[in-house]
């Protein structure tokens, strides 16, 4: 998969598909709010299994039911097509589809 930074009609585009994402040439960023601890620990379970199958690895931190998560690939310095793909698989295990 592409580790090349996205143009900035690229970003355009992927912030009209990602709703619910900050959108910026720097970072993907979202935070998921469930309904407690162990859900958002649950998702972050899946999704690190995700993102280790990928070798794309997301920034979070988690406080109780809250999950504040930014993309970016590192060594590129910004968004690539790896951080939209690991968005949307987030957006899926968290059922935040569409
Ligand atoms: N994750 C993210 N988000 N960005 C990276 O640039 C990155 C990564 N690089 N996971 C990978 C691992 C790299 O360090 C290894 C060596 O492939």
């Amino acid at each position: 998969m592409a580790r090349e930074l996205l143009s900035q009609t690229e970003l355009d585009e992927l912030a009209g598909e990602l709703t619910g994402w900050d959108v910026s040439a720097a970072s993907l960023a979202r935070t998921y709010r469930f309904g407690n601890f162990v859900e958002a620990f649950g998702f972050m379970a899946s999704a690190a299994l995700v993102a280790e199958k990928m070798d794309h690895h997301p920034n979070w931190s988690n406080v109780y039911n809250s999950v504040e998560v930014s993309l970016n690939t590192h060594d590129r310095g910004g968004v690539t097509e790896l951080d939209a793909a690991l968005a949307r698989a987030m957006d899926s295990l968290a059922g935040r589809t569409g």
